[in-house]
């Protein structure tokens, strides 16, 4: 008999990937808050069917979105430190081990926000590309130390996340600008900074983070302008230690174009062999085209995060969900 999966897992798992739960911070959040969720509505009588359940409800949060690593670093910590010999120690320690790593997620963007905003002076024009609740934080620290910033804010497509960034920080009185990603090299010329988020960081430094970061990061080094990544640490992904490549998510092709704008470029009816929609979520940004990675831990250059995931994460065993 299959163990029973929580309602709200199912309904978490469904949010995280249809994106009404979105950027890494905020699905990780939300994954350890739907593991509680289980924990503690959970009617297994065993302290072995419990922990069956919750890997189960794991394993669906987890394969809901493959290249954000906070996913995958929330459940292990949840479930790594849940300990007890009846089902309700195991409950109890369940939620407090969930409680305990949103709290410690919340105190990190707030530590990461004070540090990056030491990079923004008074009067500075920032570029943002998605929308990353990391790299907002530097912004917001850096506007309660009385600095003056402006944003100049792609819109990102498809998903146009650039206009979640600028509600947000017009909410805080930061004059923005909203261009197409494609006038990104031409507004370049008037950014004091890059400023984008994270969604994985691998172990040589190379920073995955939303399609079009790359390419961003490359014409911002041509033009001298600094890009500075602001990614807490639950953004490294421990598996880059000993090898293992991100997987970049694709997405469906109807975020790019709807059926009738395809069938006006093909109307084969049944299917044109000859024409693909292609729809990566994210790409790499190699170190060399990095200028600081931020974390709640300090700034780093890119090629040496891999010396704070030694000390961080250690050594790599089996995920838990994978028993
Ligand atoms: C979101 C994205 C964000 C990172 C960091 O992509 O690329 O820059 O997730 O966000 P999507 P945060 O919209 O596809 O989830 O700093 O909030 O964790």
């Amino acid at each position: 008999e299959a163990p029973a999966v929580d309602p709200v897992v199912e309904s978490t798992a469904a949010d995280i990937a249809a994106m009404r739960i979105r950027g890494a911070a905020a699905i990780a959040d939300a994954a350890a808050a739907a593991l509680a969720i289980q924990a503690e509505r959970s009617d297994a009588v065993t302290p072995g069917a419990f922990r069956t359940q919750l890997r189960v409800a794991a394993r669906t949060l987890y394969e809901t979105r493959p290249t954000a690593v906070s996913l995958p670093n929330a459940l292990r910590y949840v479930l790594r430190g849940t300990d007890g010999d009846s089902v309700d120690e195991l409950r109890s320690s369940t939620i407090d081990r969930a409680e305990t790593f949103r709290e410690d997620l919340e105190d990190a963007q707030t530590t990461l926000g004070k540090i990056g905003s030491n990079r923004l002076r008074d009067g500075d024009v920032v570029m943002t590309h998605c929308h990353s609740t990391d790299a907002l934080a530097c912004i917001e620290a850096a506007l309660d130390d009385g600095k003056r910033i402006e944003a100049i804010v792609t819109e990102t497509r498809p998903r146009k996340q650039g206009h979640i960034t600028a509600r947000e920080l017009r909410e805080w009185g930061v004059p923005v600008t909203l261009i197409v990603d494609n006038a990104a090299r031409r507004y370049l010329d008037d950014a004091d900074h890059v400023l984008v988020g994270a969604d994985s960081i691998a172990a040589d430094g190379g920073v995955i983070n939303k399609i079009g970061t790359s390419g961003l990061a490359v014409n911002a080094r041509e033009r001298g302008v600094p890009v500075m990544v602001a990614a807490q640490t639950i953004k490294l992904h421990p598996g880059t230690m000993t090898g293992h490549t991100v997987a970049i998510e694709m997405r469906d092709e109807t975020e790019v174009l709807t059926s009738s704008e395809r069938s006006e470029i093909t109307d084969l009816e049944d299917g044109d062999d000859g024409f693909t929609v292609e729809n990566p979520a994210f790409d790499v940004t190699p170190p060399r085209h990095v200028d600081a990675i931020v974390t709640e831990h300090g700034q780093f250059p890119p090629e040496s995060v891999v010396t704070l995931m030694r000390e961080l994460f250690g050594e790599t065993t089996t995920e838990p969900w994978e028993t």
